[in-house]
């Protein structure tokens, strides 16, 4: 592939916005510096000129999406979040079924033209395989495992393994990568658990679930109690958890996983999730609409991901408007500094969580690459970030592994 030279006013690298420089790449970022050293160090490449207020960031990367629940716009019950799960049991094979592969696909394409170059999909079925396999993007393709009860156990780690091998089977050509979501505490059993995990450690696939999302869980977990008590009768006469919140969270502790939600944890557990070296995937817009609280995140020292989570529990899969839902949600705090970090969240940390070299515009990243043009000049430097975030609806451009796709 040949080299490329894009000249922005800004760019987003590991450090910071730089102003007035440009990035030399082909399928791997070369190098970032000052257009005139760069024209004279590649005087083959050729040159793009953004238009002026164009601003460079790495693509985006929303870590946690579930595309076979795309049909949904007014079906499921938000408010609370044991209603809205009902609410999912309810209507879940007609969902499912209403959800074909172009509604998929509408899906992924407007998560392409935000600028979303690298997306986690959790796969409940497998259904949404083939439109993950042809997106021009990279896919992190989580197979789902779930049940709680034993009795079942054996034949749904079966599926789960069906499913998993199934998306190892891929083409060069195809950017997706196999990996393993565990549903939840509540709805996984310690045996399963343990047994994914062991899988994933060992095949080195990334590895997410869903963590003490609402407070019925934690009630549900700690006293037996709760929302999911009348839950657990109703659809598994069953009247106790199957794991304490301690014993799942220990079994994740010798391998880094993306713990999605998080919003009833305790500070000591939000703890042990950085020094484990997890990563917490904020949703912002479905924690509010299921009202699973909001997730302090001036108490988190792990990576934090922002995501936006299926339509199943949102209105869009913009991480634009998840970012600007999240700067009025966490309503304290440096604005400037906030819109900063939210930018690492969905580019640098993102990535590591899916384990991707990609998210940061630095000499031998894939050059995975956005622009968005602003319509007029950000009169401060500071505020590059939050004014970026505050205006952008689509990407203007779109490179993955430098090959532009929009
Ligand atoms: O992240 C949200 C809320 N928390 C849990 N699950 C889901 C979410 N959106 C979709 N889901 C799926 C989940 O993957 O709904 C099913 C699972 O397959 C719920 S369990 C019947
Ligand atoms: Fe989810």
């Amino acid at each position: 592939m040949s080299v490329k030279i894009l000249i922005a006013d800004h760019i987003f690298t590991p450090d910071g916005f730089v102003s007035d420089q440009a990035v030399a790449f082909d399928e791997t970022i070369l190098a970032v510096s000052a257009p005139d050293h760069l024209t004279s160090q590649y005087p083959e490449a050729e040159i793009v000129r953004t238009p002026p207020h164009t601003v460079l960031l790495p693509g985006l990367i929303n870590t946690h999406v579930h595309l076979e629940f795309s049909a949904n716009r007014t079906e499921l019950t938000y408010g609370d979040f044991m209603t809205w799960l009902e609410s999912v049991i309810e209507h879940r094979d007609e969902l499912v079924a209403r959800c074909d592969n172009a509604t998929m696909e509408a899906a992924v394409q407007t998560m392409l033209r935000s600028g979303i170059t690298h997306f986690g999909a959790i796969s409940s079925f497998g259904g949404d395989l083939e439109v993950c396999r042809r997106t021009p993007q990279r896919v992190t393709y989580f197979n789902e495992l779930i049940g709680s009860s034993a009795a079942t156990a054996d034949a749904l780690y079966g599926d789960f393994l069906e499913r998993l091998n199934h998306s190892f089977h891929t083409d060069p050509a195809e950017y997706i990568t196999p990996a393993i979501a565990i549903h939840a505490p509540y709805s996984v059993h310690p045996v399963l658990l343990s047994k994914a995990i062991a899988l994933a450690k060992e095949k080195h696939l990334p590895l997410s679930t869903h963590f003490l999302e609402s407070p019925h869980e934690r009630e549900w977990l700690e006293s037996h109690t709760g929302g999911f008590l009348g839950f657990f009768r109703k659809f598994f006469g069953t009247d106790r958890a199957v794991t304490s919140i301690d014993e799942f969270l220990h079994a994740f502790d010798h391998y880094p996983a993306l713990f999605v939600h998080c919003t009833q944890t305790t500070h000591a557990e939000r703890e042990h999730l950085a020094e484990r070296g997890h990563t917490i995937a904020h949703c912002p817009r479905s924690n509010r609409l299921l009202d699973c609280g909001r997730l302090p995140i001036e108490d988190i020292t792990a990576p934090l991901s922002i995501a936006t989570d299926g339509l199943s529990s949102n209105w869009s899969l913009s991480l634009w408007d998840e970012l600007r839902a999240a700067l009025m949600l966490h309503h304290q705090g440096d604005l400037e500094k906030m819109a900063e970090r939210f930018l690492r969240a969905v580019t640098l940390d993102a990535a590591r969580a899916l384990h991707s070299d990609a998210g940061r515009i630095a000499p031998d990243a894939p050059a995975d690459l956005i622009t968005v043009t602003l319509t007029e000049r950000v009169e401060r430097d500071e505020q590059i970030a939050l004014q970026t975030l505050l205006h952008t609806q689509e990407a203007a451009t779109v490179y993955i592994q430098g090959k532009k796709v929009l």
